[in-house]
């Protein structure tokens, strides 16, 4: 538990955009007969998003693109699928933030699966412009420079061009946008590789759906990664006890007509998505299930351990099971995976904790924690409502907190300096209070709204707004916004002298990275967790599914130091307070029980915790 906390190297993998493979898009996966069992609401708001790209890219100015980037934006947070409002004849255009144009495209996509226009703009531009547009700051307009000065048209030439000094030459940019290109190179070439955890179960809702239906299949499980909760996924590796594995494969070729074979034989099929996911599926017999759902749900390092375990008996741990001597037909356990793991000596391991960090030991002396459940959540913390850049009003959050069983909620919108966001000055932040007052006031059960803020800290470390209002909040979340590229000392400064003020409840997103686009801020990690335990302030898992900041790594190291962690949504429509199950799978890898995790306590105890010194 040394060298993760030095900064450099060794942070998780950088991984993959939710968005549409090029190829996605010439030869969309979905065909007339089936649409509205597949257009959901990502995949219109991603087409949408790709529409604007392409316009601007050939030259239109971004007023005329905005209405499709807003829409977007709001389909993203609406709870209603699209497909189905239009199969029940619901006007779209009577939908708050989505006009003519927008609804036009929602009913093409719903009904071809694609767009015209789309299309027509990728007979005369190459497809594998779009892999430029992934490059993070490289914005449409600096995309098209460089295709129509530089004839660059994908991710290599832009490097070899970066790496040449070209660039630099072109007007608008210079050897710093070359450097930040290179790095963003790196980051959307590694984002083909890996896509987020999120992501990856709704495909696994929409195999199971399909597998539904193939009568042959026994026991169904999805391992993996994804069944440890990794934040990213590599490819999802499906096992199938069944009566007639052809009739399970031939079902699974059903799953998509677009999806290539990569190979099959008599028990294992693979297939690669239009998306570029790979997904393995392998039959194995009953007696074997749980030994190869062992092996399959890894990680290598775990089962490097276990199988050392099964060899220092003398026995011997495969897929198929666990045996008493090399070639014994009879296994001594292999039909589940906790008679695996009863046989060894050990009590079963959750999956989250598989990673050899220390879980085998746990076992082995029936002492695995009893890790945190999303009933234990008892409020959330972070959220943004229409009075800065959030989708519902604070009485729409209420109620959608109420639904999932909260008792509490703060609410946290921006501050004045993310003018983008129309963040509050205190005016507008003391109004809100007082709205908020008012509300609890005729509420007639223990349901409490918090006071809160997100309060920028800003790039000279000073906070956004002046200590008196703050000191009026029931919650004061800092976080960092502008300035992140700030050298180590400078930001990791700002940071803990954050933690210092005596209004600060926690620090929200404590890194800033977000996966598969940003690199986290170059902060001391470890200084900023020692500031927290002098101060007795806490730290946010944020788990939105894009940032999972702070990660499970960083999660082990606050719970060894006794920093309560406050896992938040960061919600910005009501549909975002579903991201709770995010994070806690994330608090899962890390270990981490009800006990450690302040929001699973009433408001009145988490708030006698803030600034708590010891
Ligand atoms: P991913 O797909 O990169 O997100 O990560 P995993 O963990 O799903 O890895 P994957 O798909 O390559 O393999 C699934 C599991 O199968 C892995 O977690 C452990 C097991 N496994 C695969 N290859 C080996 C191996 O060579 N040795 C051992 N001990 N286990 C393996
Ligand atoms: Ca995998
Ligand atoms: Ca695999
Ligand atoms: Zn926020």
């Amino acid at each position: 538990m040394n060298n993760w906390l030095a900064g450099d190297g060794t942070w998780p993998s950088i991984v993959k955009p939710n968005r549409i493979g090029k190829n996605e898009l010439l030869h969309p996966k979905v065909t007339s007969n089936r649409v509205r069992a597949h257009v959901n609401n990502e995949q219109i708001a991603q087409h949408l998003e790709t529409l604007a790209d392409l316009l601007e890219f050939q030259g239109a100015n971004s007023f005329r693109t905005g209405a499709y980037r807003n829409g977007a934006r709001r389909i993203r947070q609406m709870t209603d699928s699209i497909s189905t409002l239009i199969g029940q004849g619901v006007e779209l255009t009577s939908l708050e933030g989505i006009g003519k144009g927008v609804s036009e495209k929602c009913h093409e996509l719903v009904e071809r699966g694609k767009l015209r226009q789309i299309e027509e703009i990728l007979e005369v531009v190459p497809a594998s412009v779009l892999d430029l547009l992934q490059v993070p700051r490289l914005g449409p307009k600096k995309a098209a420079a460089l295709f129509n000065q530089l004839q660059i048209t994908n991710l290599a030439e832009l490097r070899a061009a970066c790496e040449a000094g070209k660039v630099r030459e072109l007007s608008g940019f210079g050897a710093k946008t070359e450097q930040v290109l290179l790095d963003g190179i790196a980051i959307a070439a590694a984002a083909n590789e890996r896509i987020l955890w999120a992501k990856a179960d709704d495909l696994v809702q929409e195999l199971r759906e399909h597998f539904q239906k193939c009568p042959a299949i026994r026991q169904i499980e999805f391992a993996g990664s994804y069944r440890r909760g990794r934040e990213t996924v590599g490819d999802l590796d499906i096992l199938v006890d069944a009566t007639d594995a052809d009739a399970v494969m031939d079902h699974f070729a059903t799953f998509q007509e677009s999806a290539a074979l990569i190979g099959r034989g008599p028990t294992k099929m693979s297939l690669r998505l239009e998306s570029g996911l790979a997904i393995d599926l392998r039959v194995v017999p009953t007696e074997s299930f749980g030994a190869a759902l062992q092996y399959f749900t890894g990680s290598k390092e775990h089962n490097v351990v276990m199988r050392q375990r099964a060899k220092d008996r003398g026995w011997k741990l495969n897929e198929w099971g666990l045996f008493a001597e090399d070639n014994s037909e009879v296994a001594l356990a292999g039909k589940s995976e906790t008679e695996i793991y009863e046989q060894l000596g050990l009590k079963i391991i959750p999956p989250e904790l598989r990673e050899n960090r220390g879980e085998i030991e746990l076992a082995e002396q029936g002492n695995l924690p009893a890790l945190l459940e999303l009933d234990d959540i008892r409020g959330d913390l972070h959220m943004h409502t229409t009075a800065t850049d959030g989708a519902a009003s604070l009485e729409e959050m209420v109620a959608a907190a109420r639904a999932r069983g909260l008792s509490y909620i703060a609410i946290t919108d921006h501050s004045q300096r993310v003018s983008m966001a129309r963040g509050l000055n205190a005016e507008r932040l003391l109004a809100q209070w007082a709205e908020i007052d008012a509300f609890n006031q005729q509420l007639d059960d223990s349901f409490v709204v918090l006071k809160g803020i997100e309060c920028d800290i800003l790039e000279n470390g000073e906070m956004d707004l002046p200590n008196e209002v703050l000191a009026k909040a029931d919650w004061v979340i800092a976080s960092v916004h502008y300035g992140q590229n700030q050298p180590r000392q400078q930001i990791t400064d700002r940071i803990i002298g954050a933690i210092r003020n005596p209004h600060v409840s926690i620090i929200a997103h404590p890194t800033g990275r977000l996966l598969n686009r940003r690199e986290p801020y170059d902060v001391d990690l470890r200084a900023v967790m020692e500031a927290a335990v002098e101060y007795g302030k806490m730290l946010e898992l944020n788990a939105s599914p894009k940032r999972l900041d702070l990660n499970d790594v960083h999660l082990i190291a606050a719970r060894e130091m006794g920093i309560p962690i406050v896992i938040s949504t960061d919600a910005h429509s009501t549909k975002g307070l579903d991201a709770m199950r995010y994070g806690i799978l994330q608090a899962r890898r890390a270990g981490l029980t009800a006990q450690h995790v302040a929001n699973s306590r009433s408001w009145k105890e988490l708030h006698a915790m803030i600034g708590r010194q010891r």
